[in-house]
């Protein structure tokens, strides 16, 4: 795949230091994982105020767990794409690395990065409304599935209207304001709080690249649109570093 990177771009792969990557579903998209917003995406079909709340939760539960199951179904049969692989190949070419995503999916703990920050949770983990404990069950006794405890278990994901993870946004912010590359890799960049995260590492005096087939919300904020599919072009971006980093 022949693309082209600006000097500048060129400049900051070989000189940066402290890196951060930024993940959306279209990371995942290769790997036949339904993204959101898109064509084939999960909203068309349903509606998030419908589903991933936890008022939807309290009205119906066995219809957000159908979903719910229906999107493990096919979580448990896919493999992580080149794009998830050269992302986790990244953190020993800096001093400095981070690696966000809004997936639910694990796809990149399975592709090896071992230290992921998972804003909005992960969608094989259970947990009880009563007494918090999570487990990593799938099949279940009854339906909809209750904790040892005899409490209520939900998807441990964090809905619309929910706060994410103590401590998870603000370590991401710190990481994103602080480094001098910033990767946004196939987010539609709709989603707040995460969707803020390139403009903190914009302010923070960071070259923002943005990966994705099309513009999108934060598009206006990058220095480099690379307009094309993440499992093509972050195998490529990696393979740029490693270039670069040798001559040094
Ligand atoms: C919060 C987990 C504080 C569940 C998700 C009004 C009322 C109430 C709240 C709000 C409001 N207005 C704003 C808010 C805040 C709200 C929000 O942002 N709403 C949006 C819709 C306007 N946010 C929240 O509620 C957050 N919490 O703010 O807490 C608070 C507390 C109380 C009250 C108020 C505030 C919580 C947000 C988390 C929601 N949970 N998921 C589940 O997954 O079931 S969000 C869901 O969307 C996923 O996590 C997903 O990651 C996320 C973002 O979507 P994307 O990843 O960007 O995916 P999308 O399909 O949109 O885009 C894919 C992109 O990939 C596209 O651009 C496409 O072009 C590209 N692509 C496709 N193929 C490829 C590709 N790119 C590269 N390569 C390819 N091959
Ligand atoms: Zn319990």
């Amino acid at each position: 795949m022949d693309l082209m990177f600006s000097d500048k771009f060129l400049d900051a792969l070989r000189t940066a230091k402290k890196a951060v990557v930024a993940t959306g579903a279209g990371v995942s998209a290769e790997s036949g994982v339904p993204t959101f917003r898109g064509e084939d995406g999960l909203w068309k079909k349903f509606r998030p105020e419908e589903l991933a709340t936890f008022e939807a939760f309290e009205r119906n539960p066995e219809l957000v767990w159908e979903w719910y199951r229906y999107r493990r179904d096919i979580i448990n049969k896919i493999r992580p794409n080149p794009g998830h692989y050269a992302i986790a190949a990244m953190p020993p070419l800096f001093d400095d690395f981070c690696l966000v995503t809004q997936n639910v999916d694990g796809l990149h703990r399975v592709a090896g990065s071992d230290d992921v920050i998972e804003l909005h949770g992960n969608i094989k983990r259970n947990r009880c409304l009563k007494c918090s404990r999570e487990n990593y069950d799938e099949d279940f006794a009854e339906f909809p599935p209750l904790c040892s405890c005899g409490g209520r278990l939900r998807p441990d994901v964090v809905w619309f209207g929910e706060l994410l993870p103590a401590g998870a946004f603000e370590k991401a912010e710190k990481a994103a304001s602080s480094c001098d590359l910033f990767f946004s890799v196939g987010t539609s960049g709709v989603v707040q709080p995460a969707a803020s995260l390139p403009l903190a590492a914009k302010r923070g005096g960071a070259f923002v690249v943005e990966i994705n087939p099309v513009p999108t919300e934060i598009t206006y904020i990058t220095n480099e649109h690379l307009q094309g599919k993440s499992g093509e072009i972050m195998p490529v971006i990696l393979e740029r570093i490693r270039e670069l980093r040798r001559k040094k």
